[in-house]
């Protein structure tokens, strides 16, 4: 196939672009958070921070995404000045150090803006640009690729009864009303999650990771992120602690149906697992063969 890649899949940043056709790319997750379900509290200095992101680029991140708020389940909000307090240092210590991709999680404008300041390309808002307004306004304005996850309610309200009818449908007419509220806002680089863990149930999950395909036809990259998430538990038993296996086969099926992007904590055993994916669906020799 020669066909040339959308530009939509494409992302343009600061320095560099990230072209999500070629394979799947790995965002690897450094919360700086005293409260993060699987790594909160991990890191006790910005330096500790850094070098844990310097080590997933070693072992294969494309991006770093950066994150000052836990979003578990009930976790309380932060105020801006504390999330920003977290995380910016990390985000200039990270750059003085490496060329690589970060990604901002975040809800808030103002802590989106100072990181993009700081160095960060891509915009992470698990609200979707609906918690703050003045973030359509900081996508627009910088040109950063924006990450739209689905969430029904907020994280402290979202697990008390998620309900849907069909949650892949509603999932899909989500995506195509704040894609529709980009564009008209001036924002063309845009990424889909559906939000693992985001207001649904375990079967919930399970649906939405089987119905990727249905979101392709968007045409717009796919990013998922099940790492440690608590339907691995629900299904397999596991402790947090122990879903790494839970994490890359639920991951490597997610790439197999689509997804172009996978967040996880884990990058040197998710790179190994993702490779030998890519090899069967593309057919392609690994650069280790002999
Ligand atoms: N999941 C979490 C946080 N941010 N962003 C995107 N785009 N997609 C996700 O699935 C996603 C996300 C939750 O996981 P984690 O960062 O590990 O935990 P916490 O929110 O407790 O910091």
């Amino acid at each position: 196939m020669n066909e040339k890649p959308e530009p939509q899949r494409i992302l343009r940043l600061r320095k560099s672009a990230l072209d999500t056709t070629a394979r799947c790319l790995l965002m690897g997750i450094l919360n700086i958070t005293p409260d993060s379900f699987s790594d909160g509290g991990a890191y006790h200095s910005t330096g500790e921070a850094v070098e844990r992101a310097v080590a997933m680029v070693a072992d294969g991140a494309d991006i770093i995404d950066i994150g000052g708020e836990s979003t578990r389940p009930g976790a309380a909000p932060v105020a801006a000045s504390e999330e920003l307090r977290r995380i910016l240092p990390v985000i200039e210590g990270l750059r003085a150090r490496s060329d690589v991709p970060i990604s901002i999680d975040t809800r808030r404008a103002a802590v989106a803006a100072a990181a993009i300041d700081a160095g960060a390309d891509i915009i992470n808002d698990v609200s979707a640009l609906r918690h703050d307004m003045e973030m359509a306004g900081v996508a627009a304005r910088t040109g950063a690729p924006v990450v739209l996850m689905h969430m029904q309610g907020t994280p402290q309200t979202m697990q008390r009864e998620p309900s849907y009818r069909n949650v892949v449908e509603e999932v899909k007419l989500f995506f195509t009303e704040r894609v529709a509220f980009c564009r008209g806002a001036g924002i063309d680089q845009i990424i889909l999650d559906p939000g693992i863990g985001f207001g649904k149930t375990v079967a919930h999950n399970l649906a939405l990771l089987r119905g990727l395909p249905a979101f392709l036809p968007l045409g717009f990259p796919l990013l998922v992120g099940t790492s440690r998430k608590a339907f691995i538990g629900a299904v397999t038993g596991a402790a947090v602690a122990e879903r790494l296996p839970g994490t890359i086969a639920s991951s490597v099926l997610a790439c197999a149906n689509g997804a172009c992007i996978l967040r996880v904590h884990d990058v040197r055993e998710m790179r190994a697992a993702i490779e030998i994916t890519e090899a069967i669906i593309h057919g392609e020799a690994s650069p280790h063969a002999v």
